[in-house]
């Protein structure tokens, strides 16, 4: 039998997935020890009910820790209670693939002492997990190890110290996780956890392994997916926990390694060297200010590690980092500072002559920053400097022709040929004079995150407009799912805390604000959005004229817009998705064609072009037209699917119609939404093109059936633009009353 185990501290969402995991797998001859960490456990996430629910077929038995708590004793409380043959420690926030115990114990038997498999890093929860479509981290090894017995007793240890630790270039990533244990293997050689160390207790584990081993399996398409935690704000991994004593218990962890492993020079040698990398690389560089009375306590500490090591690891190092190892074992914190010191600089000097980037963030650094600001330049940026739209646009425009020269008004692009009316500067976005501009300015206006590792002075001002009202669930409201990466939230996080305002355009976004940016409410504007107020235009039919007439649109034919939005599972790369177009333009040609022209309007991270080949006369592309605002003007209906267009289409109540063609996906994989979509949207929700067709042939039908829940909508998110929205903000903003 096999005995799972698993210490469970916090997390119950991640236990569920974790259980479901052990419950499909192939491998049936199992046991699942669940050790509960009784320290850590929050009783409100009460997860008896889960107990009870898989206590059967998960062959669970459930124990608790004493008073020594931590996952090391937790671990240790399972293996001594474990009753099968072989062990096989699970992290409850991780799980494993239907055949992943099945490939571990075909490649097990009488002779090994273990087998071990292959770690994928993920954020993906269970459901998300796709491991053929590639979003997956792997753990970066391509060496295959075949399944190997040895019965000689001059055993080379280097091909399982080779495939262990190649990877592993740091000591936090040595781990234990993925591997089947022969139980008396491990009791015979008396190797447990040290329950001393609280966070890295591994590597000690795996050190006294490598010492005992003799004979191994290992599988590498036996997959162990290990999840990292995408809210580390929240709910840290304990790899994520924060805690001034963590640096001490690495040292720590470190020393015991290299002294069980004295005996194995390999072994012994790829300590010392990740030891010293990890001194130059990171602890040197933590003794740069001198004030804290902690530095010198833990500079004893961390150069105790070094001292360690012999000189032959060390004088491997170029002449720089040799000088930093060298003082560190005469604990000359002075001269390792100063060594570190002249390491960045250098490091910094290359980068700065390989990267404009660098280049231009160094003059920021010391030249602009230095400057003076001005009190009245504000940089406006809309869609990371793709388009002249937004609430960025009209809030810009309200100054220019109410204050006009009392501000300098700065507009960041990608293009610098992009048409911007009145009289304003354009900069190109990382240009060397985005620097200086954003630096100096007093007031940014942007409509969606800054880059996050951009500098900002106390006495700026930032407008966080946003640029819709939310149906798709954001950031802290996520769950682990595709776009969630695990520091995604962790910088928008910090990428809110520095904006000043974050603007609402109804109660609803100012709710959702809160939680999804974990935002307070004393900072949200909640005044309407300025870039509907032209929605409340009086001359909305003599404009809806004119841009007919600029976007080329015939007057006798009616127009719908549809615009959809990006899905997350389907990118080529950050902020580059593809679009595959599941209307069918033929046919619509033929049924509507006679009455409708259609709008194609793509979102802005679509990259995929569209054949439009024989559709010239009835589909038009505004996927480049700059404001979406004028678009809606000059549409009679709306389609979407998820995008928030329809909340801001609403004000001109005109109809709504939902083509969600792959709503199972992404309502329960890809996003969840904060609306219940079925009774609260103010249009229908259409799957097929059929449906498509029909909904549009009989418009009118559709209006006079959805009329009490458009009113209803409208009352609930439009309620506070009226055409005045840019006034309140730029009062409040600016102070320009
Ligand atoms: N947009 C657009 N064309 C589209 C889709 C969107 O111009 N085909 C613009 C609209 O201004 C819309 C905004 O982008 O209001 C946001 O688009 P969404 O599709 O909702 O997607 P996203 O960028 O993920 O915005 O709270 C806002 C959203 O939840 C997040």
């Amino acid at each position: 039998m096999l005995s799972i185990i698993i210490a469970f501290g916090k997390g119950k969402e991640y236990l569920k997935d974790c259980f479901d995991s052990i419950k499909e797998q192939d491998y049936k001859d199992i046991e699942t020890v669940l050790v509960l960490d009784k320290a850590n456990i929050n009783p409100e996430e009460n997860i008896e009910e889960l107990i009870s629910e898989f206590s059967q077929s998960i062959n669970l038995k459930v124990y608790e820790t004493g008073d020594n708590s931590g996952v090391s004793a937790a671990r240790n409380l399972g293996l001594l209670k474990a009753n099968g043959e072989h062990v096989y420690f699970l992290d409850s926030d991780d799980y494993l693939m239907e055949d992943t115990l099945t490939g571990l114990m075909k490649t097990m038997d009488e002779n090994k002492d273990l087998t071990y498999g292959r770690i994928f890093h993920t954020w993906f929860k269970k459901a998300a997990f796709n491991v053929d479509q590639g979003d997956v981290i792997d753990d970066g090894s391509e060496q295959e190890v075949d399944s190997k017995v040895n019965n000689d007793d001059n055993f080379n240890f280097s091909e399982i110290n080779d495939y262990k630790f190649k990877n592993f270039a740091n000591l936090s990533e040595i781990t234990v996780l993925g591997t089947v244990f022969k139980k008396k293997f491990l009791t015979d050689n008396n190797i447990k956890f040290n329950e001393e160390q609280k966070y890295y207790s591994d590597p000690e584990f795996w050190t006294k392994v490598l010492m005992n081993v003799k004979n191994y399996g290992c599988n590498k398409d036996s997959i162990y997916v290990k999840r990292y935690h995408n809210d580390k704000i929240n709910l840290p991994s304990i790899s994520q926990m924060e805690d001034d004593r963590k640096d001490a218990h690495f040292v720590q962890s470190f020393l015991d390694c290299m002294k069980l492993s004295e005996s194995k020079t390999d072994i012994r040698n790829h300590f010392e060297k990740m030891a010293c990398d990890y001194y130059v690389k990171v602890f040197s560089r933590k003794f740069h200010d001198n004030s804290a009375d902690k530095e010198s306590i833990d500079f004893a500490l961390m150069s105790s590690m070094v001292k360690e090591c012999g000189k032959k690891t060390i004088s491997k190092y170029g002449f720089v980092e040799k000088k930093i190892l060298k003082n560190a074992t005469d604990y000359n914190m002075e001269k390792v500072k100063k060594w570190s010191n002249i390491r960045l600089i250098k490091r910094k000097l290359v980068m700065m002559f390989t990267s404009k980037k660098h280049m231009y963030r160094t003059i920021n650094l010391y030249v602009f920053g230095k400057m003076k600001q001005k009190d009245n330049w504000i940089v406006f940026e809309s869609f990371v400097g793709r388009n002249y739209s937004g609430q960025p646009k009209y809030i810009y425009r309200y100054l220019q022709k109410n204050y006009g020269s009392k501000f300098k008004y700065i507009w960041v692009v990608n293009d610098k040929n992009l048409v911007i009316d009145g009289n304003c500067k354009k900069i190109k976005r990382f240009g060397l004079k985005y620097y200086y501009y954003m630096t100096r300015s007093k007031y940014w206006v942007n409509n969606m995150r800054q880059p996050h590792a951009y500098p900002k002075r106390d006495s700026q001002i930032m407008l966080e407009t946003w640029h819709g009202t939310p149906l798709k669930k954001l950031v802290f409201d996520m769950d682990d799912v595709h776009s969630a990466n695990p520091k995604y939230k962790q910088i928008v996080y910090k990428q809110s805390r520095k904006w000043d305002y974050l603007l609402s355009d109804n109660p609803f976004s100012t709710e959702k604000f809160q939680s999804c940016f974990m935002y307070e409410k004393d900072k949200i504007l909640e005044l309407g959005y300025p870039a509907n107020d032209p929605l409340y235009d009086k001359d909305l039919d003599k404009k809806a004229d004119e841009l007919k007439t600029k976007l080329g649109i015939p007057k006798n034919k009616k127009v719908l817009l549809y615009a959809p939005t990006w899905r997350d599972d389907n990118s080529y790369g950050a902020g580059e998705y593809k679009f595959e177009l599941a209307l069918d333009l033929k046919r619509l040609k033929e049924e509507i064609g006679d009455e409708y022209v259609i709008l194609l309007r793509m979102h802005y991270w679509i990259v995929d072009k569209l054949d439009l080949t024989g559709m010239s006369d009835f589909v038009i592309n505004v996927s480049n037209y700059s404001d979406i605002t004028d678009i809606y003007i000059v549409s009679d209906i709306c389609m979407t699917d998820y995008s928030s267009v329809f909340f801001d289409y609403a004000n001109l109540k005109r109809p709504i119609l939902y083509y969600m063609y792959d709503l199972e996906k992404y309502r329960d994989v890809l996003r969840g939404f904060y609306l219940d979509i079925e009774k609260e949207l103010p249009g229908p929700i259409l799957q097929t093109n059929d449906e498509v067709i029909d909904a549009i042939k009989n418009i009118d039908k559709v209006n006079e059936e959805y009329k009490d829940k458009y009113q209803e909508f409208y009352n609930r998110f439009c309620c506070i633009d009226d055409g005045n929205a840019a006034k309140r903000v730029c009062e409040k903003v600016f102070d320009v009353k």
